[in-house]
């Protein structure tokens, strides 16, 4: 027997080093997500895949989840939502990598499903057309390619040999990257609002008085500057709507239905109205509040110039991203409510953010039932007909703001003896009374309220308390012109809005 007839033992295919492995799937993922937001540039700034699968990941996070992450990140939530996917896109670009290190079609299926995500990201999208999905095509296309490409590269000519490929992807998903960026930010709204021009009120609103607010002692100032005006919404990326491409359309159970250009709306006469919004998601001596002159014109004006018809018991508003908020009919229509279509801010153009070009007010309403930014379309329905966003998430059907109060100051240690303790106190289209302060567990005293500017908006209060030297608490309590003093028991944000008294702790040395 010859030994030649002993079958030699297969040689081992060949097998890319683990650290190349990853790198081609972190580099196909670069790629990918260059693509899809070059061509998103040009399709529509929300189609790049990434920030759609973010969008996604908004709209269908449960409630629970998304009141941790405000409560833990505040309005960091969004930048801690984009990171996390990053992260967790990195490590599965590296597994891809990983499972292929013999055989690129692993690697592949991984990228095929990411794909398919990113394309039913898209097509979700109620904002955007058809077109669209575009970008996600060419993100999976792009990674598909880049992947086998360098896959097959460093497998057969070495991975020495191939690092041009790898520096040619790696700059090319750079530059296709920023150029999407930039061909991307060229399309905002920020030119078209620049070009609105000075918006002067008809009517404007009384001038504040100096005493409207203890901005001295600790309060906020009484009108909010539009660059700290609180921002709640779900967009991540503030969706950019020019003026002249806007248009709002008033229509479902109206004798007759109505379009509004821009230039319609801005030359009428434009009222001016002092208004405290505020988020039904503020916690307990939270942040989300603010207050501002808001520009526009009377939201029931409108509606009463397209009639609105027996049985409508609902506004249901879109915004251009989708968002939807519905508000009670009989609300807005209450003779002296104030509800608003509002295109300006404290004299300017509302800003991108805020809404711009338009966006709907009512005073007295948490803004997930009624405050709708970049608003395009008014339906006048009923309760069962439609179920806007926050509804259908768990939330209440009706918004009206509670009365709270606030602490601001002290903030950390006093001398002891006489110590200011300041505040603001909110009961929107009520009016606060009477704001009462208790310290440890002393008698309620009253504080000194600001001067009214009306009933829409905060005021502010204070109140000068006996400390002695030692650890203390503060709590406050305002009641309202109903005769409603806010109750100490605690209720969580969800469904209609956070109760209890605000309490603080502080040191007087
Ligand atoms: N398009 C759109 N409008 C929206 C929202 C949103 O998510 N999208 N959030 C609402 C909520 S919950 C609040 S509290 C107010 C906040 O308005 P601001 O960001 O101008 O303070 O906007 C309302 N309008
Ligand atoms: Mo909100």
């Amino acid at each position: 027997m010859s030994t030649e007839l002993r079958e030699a033992p297969a040689p081992a295919p060949p097998r890319l080093p683990a650290a190349v492995a990853g790198l081609i799937g972190v580099l196909s993922l670069a790629a990918a997500l260059a693509a899809g937001h070059l061509l998103a540039a040009f399709v529509g700034p929300g189609a790049s895949p990434y920030l759609a699968v973010g969008n996604a990941a908004i709209d269908l996070t449960p409630t629970w989840l998304k009141d941790f992450a405000v409560s833990t990140f505040g309005t960091n939530d969004k930048p801690v939502l984009l990171g996390g996917m990053a992260v967790v896109m990195v490590l599965l670009a590296i597994v891809a990598g990983l499972i292929s290190r013999t055989r690129p079609l692993p690697g592949q299926i991984v990228i095929a499903v990411f794909g398919v995500v990113g394309i039913a990201a898209v097509w979700g999208r109620p904002d955007l057309g058809q077109a669209a999905l575009l970008a996600p095509v060419a993100s999976l296309v792009a990674g598909l390619l880049v992947f086998r490409w360098l896959h097959r590269a460093a497998l057969t000519r070495g991975v020495s040999a191939s690092r041009r490929q790898f520096l040619f992807v790696a700059i090319g998903a750079g530059v296709a990257g920023l150029l999407g960026q930039w061909a991307g930010s060229r399309k905002d709204a920020t030119g078209s609002r620049a070009a609105v021009g000075p918006l002067a009120p008809a009517q404007p609103a009384p001038p504040v008085p100096a005493d409207a607010d203890f901005a001295k002692l600790g309060t906020p100032t009484f009108i909010t500057a539009n660059s700290d005006f609180y921002r709640i919404d779900t967009a991540l990326v503030v969706p950019q709507l020019p003026a002249q491409d806007w248009q709002l359309r008033i229509h479902g159970m109206v004798d007759r239905e109505l379009t509004f250009t821009y230039d319609e709306i801005r030359n009428r006469p434009l009222i001016e109205r002092v208004v405290t919004l505020c988020c039904v998601s503020n916690p307990v001596g939270g942040p989300y509040i603010s207050t501002s002159r808001f520009l526009g014109v009377d939201l029931a004006e409108l509606l009463n110039e397209a009639g609105v018809q027996q049985g409508a018991q609902q506004l249901y508003s879109t915004s251009t991203d989708g968002f939807t908020a519905g508000t009670p009919v009989s609300t807005i229509m209450e003779p002296g409510r104030g509800a608003m279509l509002a295109i300006g801010m404290n004299g300017e153009p509302l800003p991108i953010e805020h809404g711009f070009p338009a966006r709907l007010v009512v005073p007295g309403l948490y803004g997930y039932v009624s405050a709708t930014k970049w608003v395009t379309d008014l339906e006048l329905t009923t309760w069962d007909a439609r179920q806007a966003y926050w509804l259908e998430r768990g939330w209440s059907q009706l918004g009206p703001i509670k009365t709270e109060s606030r602490i601001d100051a002290p903030q950390g240690g006093v001398s002891a003896g006489k110590v200011r303790v300041a505040g603001v106190a909110w009961a929107q289209h009520t009016g606060i009374d009477k704001v009462e302060v208790q310290l440890d567990s002393g008698p309620w005293q009253q504080a000194v309220l600001s001067t009214e500017v009306t009933a829409d908006a905060w005021r502010m209060w204070w109140v000068e308390l006996d400390a002695s030297k030692g650890s203390h608490s503060a709590s406050v309590r305002a009641t309202d012109r109903s005769g409603y003093t806010q109750t100490d028991r605690l209720a969580d944000v969800v469904p209609d809005g956070a109760t209890g008294w605000h309490t603080i702790t502080f040191t007087a040395h």
